[in-house]
C-alpha cells in the first residue's frame, strides 16, 4: 500500500506558511547544529550541497488529509549529519527562520534527510530554500522550510503545531495525528 490511511492523493503541494514567512540571505545563511552535539558545526548551503548523500522518490502527507507522491529528493542523511556531530538527546528540535519549530524522537529523526533539492532542482522559496528536514513515514508539519538549527533534548518539547495538538512523533501508518482526543476537538486549523 503506497497511500496512508485517511489520506488522498494531489498533483501538487498547497504552500502553507504559519508565521510570516522569512527573508532568506544565502550568503550568511548557516544550518547550525550546536546544542548537545560533541563536535558542534554550522554548514553554510555551499557545504550542505557538497555533502548530499541522498537521492531517491519519496512521497509527502500532510494531516490535513493531502498527499504527493513520488517527489525526487536529494538531501544528506541525519545519519550522517549525526555521524559529524555526536548528539546526545532523545528528541531532535527544529528552528526556522521564521520562527517555526518541530520535534522528532530521535530513532525517526536518524531515518531523515536534510532535503535540499526537489524534482531536480534546489528548493523554491515557498518549499523552504534553502533547507527543510523531511521524514518520508511521518506527517509534514515535522518538515520544517527554511530551517536553520537542530538541537538535541532529552526532555520533549512542544513545536508550533505540537503546542496546538498535534502528535509528538506524526507516524502517517500509524495516523498519530492529534497526542489525544481533547486535542483532536481542541485543534487549530488549517494548517
Ligand atoms: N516554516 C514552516 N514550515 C512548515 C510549515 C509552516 O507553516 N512554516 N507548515 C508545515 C506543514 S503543516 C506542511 S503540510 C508543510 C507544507 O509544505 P509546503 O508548503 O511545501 O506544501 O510544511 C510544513 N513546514
Ligand atoms: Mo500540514
Amino acid at each position: 500500500m503506497q497511500v496512508p490511511p485517511g489520506q488522498h492523493v494531489l498533483k501538487s503541494f498547497i504552500f502553507y506558511s504559519a508565521l510570516k514567512p522569512p527573508e532568506v540571505d544565502i550568503s550568511r545563511y548557516r544550518f547550525k547544529v550546536a546544542v548537545n552535539v560533541e563536535n558542534p558545526r554550522s554548514f553554510s548551503y555551499e557545504e550542505l550541497i557538497s555533502m548530499i548523500d541522498f537521492k531517491g522518490k519519496m512521497n509527502f502527507h500532510c494531516v490535513t488529509g493531502w498527499s504527493v507522491l513520488d517527489l525526487e529528493m536529494e538531501g544528506v542523511t541525519f545519519k550522517k549529519i549525526s555521524e559529524m556531530v555526536k548528539p546526545h538527546g532523545r528528541f531532535a528540535y527544529f528552528i526556522s527562520l521564521d520562527g517555526y519549530t518541530t520535534i522528532v524522537p530521535y530513532e525517526d529523526y536518524l531515518k531523515g534527510i536534510l532535503l535540499l533539492r526537489l524534482n531536480g532542482k534546489p528548493l523554491s522559496y515557498e518549499e523552504g530554500f534553502p533547507a527543510r528536514p523531511f521524514f518520508e513515514h511521518l506527517y509534514a508539519w515535522k518538515s520544517a522550510k527554511w530551517v536553520t538549527e537542530l538541537q538535541f533534548f532529552d526532555e520533549y518539547r512542544d513545536g508550533y503545531w505540537e503546542m496546538y495538538g498535534y502528535h509528538e512523533r506524526g507516524n502517517v501508518w500509524l495516523e498519530e495525528r492529534f497526542k489525544n482526543e481533547e486535542a483532536r476537538r481542541l485543534r487549530k486549523s488549517p494548517m
